[in-house]
């Protein structure tokens, strides 16, 4: 039973180090080989904005995400779009806009993946998203107090992490 767990861990550290097809095109096995071991980011909410480190390492990156406001958040990861910028954020939470949408505002590719915290708690989840270096990434959070309020990310709760060599 031992060795077949130890097999079972060898295996997924294989397919952890071997490149997918995809990471192939986008240049980020090299980023992935230099760093498998995922960098950990701590993100704390507050209102209305997160705390987070500027910038991380290319390679993995796995977020944990604590909430110490008074109001429920979440913490959404995705790929900036070269050229946009905080404006073209603002803008599309004003329009409400949700998470499949992103892509089409201001995101390269769909939104990868979303926490969720309460207030005076912490995910009991994280997640782990493959960094570019020289890409931004851009932390948000679209989650409204009420029905019909303004999106949190309208009101600045959103901020860039630059992934660097
Ligand atoms: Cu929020």
């Amino acid at each position: 039973m031992r060795y077949l767990r130890s097999a079972y861990l060898a295996a997924s550290f294989f397919v952890l180090l071997k490149p997918s097809p995809q990471s192939r095109i986008t240049g980020a096995p090299t980023s992935l080989a230099r760093s498998a071991k995922p960098i950990v980011v701590h993100v704390i909410a507050h209102e209305y904005a997160f705390e987070a480190p500027e910038a991380a390492r290319a390679g993995l990156v796995t977020f944990d995400f604590e909430n110490r406001g008074e109001k429920d958040h979440e913490l959404l990861v995705g790929l900036l779009r070269p050229g946009m910028g905080a404006s073209d954020i603002v803008a599309a939470h004003q329009k409400g806009l949700g998470f499949r949408k992103l892509q089409d505002a201001y995101l390269d590719g769909a939104a990868p993946g979303v926490l969720f915290a309460t207030p005076h708690t912490r995910s009991p989840a994280t997640f782990t998203l493959p960094f570019v270096a020289g890409r931004t990434y851009v932390l948000l959070c679209q989650l409204r107090d009420s029905v019909g309020a303004t999106q949190h990310a309208a009101m600045g709760m959103f901020r860039f992490m630059h992934a660097t060599r």
